[in-house]
């Protein structure tokens, strides 16, 4: 099955993890191996850059940004909207690989080329409405606007878990803005990065835009190349809040601009009035969905104190019934975690909830097979253990009963992160109060939805440890762009502004 989808993909069992203009035949890096975590075995081999193969994809990426931030802005859309063609084409075997090499079920790694898609359609519309606005001049005789321009080159650092639409939110919008973009991909999921790269290379070539986005497959080192590089002017950065600890302080240090979106300690509250089973279904989806590998996913639950029994007796129940195995197989929900590192992460998470006073309702072993599985882990806990304020990437709830909603917010809010958040409730205004300033301190605030699974037309991203940073929708674009404030005088006079008075 592997060697085929690679061929129609167009890779091989070897190869090349560098893209400037073309595929650099003999990177200098390391050969890094795809795992697919289901079995544990190798998919396939990429060859990571050195130094030089990154100087070549900056350069590459210095001469595209010439030619392309002179195009009309709607001719750069044009080439994102026949990309978002091509991948409507190759989304089933796309998707396919990404569920091989992530170990996401297939209706999520078909779910993520849909993310790609719906980026590309959005970003061909945005082409068009790169808009300005014409501000009042308090002097006769002068107009004032704003106009947006591309800020050069554009670095993308990605994680692992979305190895492929988080580039696209970031890649395709800078590229529509005028920008230049250099990927570098997790070393965990360089495949799909490669595959994704040899899906847009004829498109780049036939609107001669080749460097306009260039792929640099490597380790950690990379990372901080690309942050200590002053010729990216923009670090988009997605990962761990280590990683961004790492990251930001290096962009800061040259003055350049980050974009930052990391971890996420997410919470969801079931108040008394909530639809039960909505909310238990995004409760599963939210806490065991990508085996607990998305930054949104959900790992706290505030179960008021009057529903906490019923709901984790439901809960329990389903918890017990997810199908779990291949992710390529028709109904299994929950597949393997990315590697036996983080299996063991999450074991040991297990173990400290249990130290610090929390009973196990569900899961909490390691699956006796093949591949990097863990059970959907239930674990019935309190405010006050320290683990629960902790992120542990894995499929692990913590459910903690509340009695007021004012401290379902406190706790909500009690940790470092700020990403998504949610409230179950058919209450107006229990609803209102958690979306209010001072409800959800989250970048992200949903009433009876879950936590993970946003659409791309709004902006994504979080506050605090999360990085603040916006992507994908809404004006998400205006940070891959520079702000230019234009005053034309068309009088025959030069008023100052505030009325100063300078006559020589
Ligand atoms: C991530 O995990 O880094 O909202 C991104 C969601 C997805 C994106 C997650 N659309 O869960």
């Amino acid at each position: 099955m592997v060697n085929e989808l690679l061929a129609r993909l167009g890779l091989a069992a070897e190869n090349s993890g560098v893209f400037t203009r073309r595929w650099v035949e003999n990177p200098g890096g390391e050969w890094l191996e795809s795992i697919n975590p289901s079995d544990g075995k190798v998919l396939g081999r990429v060859r990571a850059g050195s130094r030089r193969d990154y100087e070549e994809c900056v350069a590459a990426g210095q001469e595209a940004f010439q030619n392309l931030s002179r195009r009309p802005a709607p001719a750069r859309g044009e080439l994102i909207r026949e990309f978002g063609n091509a991948l409507r084409e190759r989304k089933h075997d796309l998707g396919l690989l990404i569920t091989l090499e992530t170990g996401k079920i297939l209706s999520e790694g078909l779910g993520e080329v849909q993310e790609m898609i719906d980026m590309c359609d959005f970003a061909t519309g945005l082409s068009r409405q790169l808009y300005g606005l014409t501000l009042a001049s308090e002097r006769p005789e002068h107009r004032m606007m704003e106009q947006w321009h591309p800020l050069g080159k554009v670095g993308i650092i990605t994680a692992f878990n979305f190895p492929a639409a988080v580039w696209a939110w970031n890649a395709v919008v800078a590229g529509v803005c005028g920008n230049a973009s250099l990927w570098k991909p997790s070393p965990r999921t360089p495949l799909t990065a490669v595959a994704v790269l040899k899906i847009l290379q004829p498109l780049l070539l036939r609107h001669e835009a080749l460097g306009a986005a260039t792929l640099f497959v490597g380790g950690n080192d990379p990372a901080l190349w690309m942050a200590e590089d002053e010729r990216l002017a923009l670090v988009s950065a997605t990962g761990s809040c280590a990683m961004g600890r790492e990251i930001a302080p290096r962009v800061a240090a040259r003055l350049g601009k980050v974009l930052l979106e990391l971890g996420g300690n997410n919470a969801l509250v079931v108040a008394p009035s909530a639809n039960v089973e909505l909310a238990l279904r995004a409760v599963l989806f939210g806490a065991y969905g990508t085996a607990g590998q998305r930054c949104t996913t959900t790992r706290r639950l505030f179960l008021h104190q009057d529903i906490a029994h019923p709901f984790l007796d439901k809960l329990m129940k389903a918890c017990g019934s997810i199908r779990i195995g291949n992710p390529w197989e028709e109904g299994v929900l929950l597949g393997p975690m990315i590697s036996a590192a983080a299996v063991d992460k999450a074991l040991e998470a297990v173990t400290q909830a249990r130290r610090e006073g929390g009973e196990l309702l569900c899961g909490g072993k390691k699956i006796d097979r093949p591949g990097f599985f863990m059970e959907p882990t239930l674990i019935v806990a309190s405010q006050a253990m320290p683990i629960v304020r902790q992120e542990t990437f894995a499929p692990i709830l913590y459910a903690i009963p509340y009695a007021k909603l004012e401290d379902a917010i406190e706790w909500n809010n009690s940790v470092e992160q700020g990403l998504a958040s949610a409230i179950f409730t058919n209450h107006l205004l229990e609803a209102e109060k958690f979306l209010s300033s001072t409800g959800s301190d989250c970048g992200i605030v949903n009433v009876n939805i879950g936590t993970s699974g946003a659409e791309i037309g709004g902006a994504f991203g979080g506050e605090k440890a999360t990085g603040g940073g916006r992507e994908a929708g809404s004006d998400a674009w205006k940070a891959y762009m520079r702000r230019q404030t234009c005053t034309v005088n068309y009088g025959n006079v030069l008023p100052l502004a505030q009325g100063v008075r300078f006559d020589v």
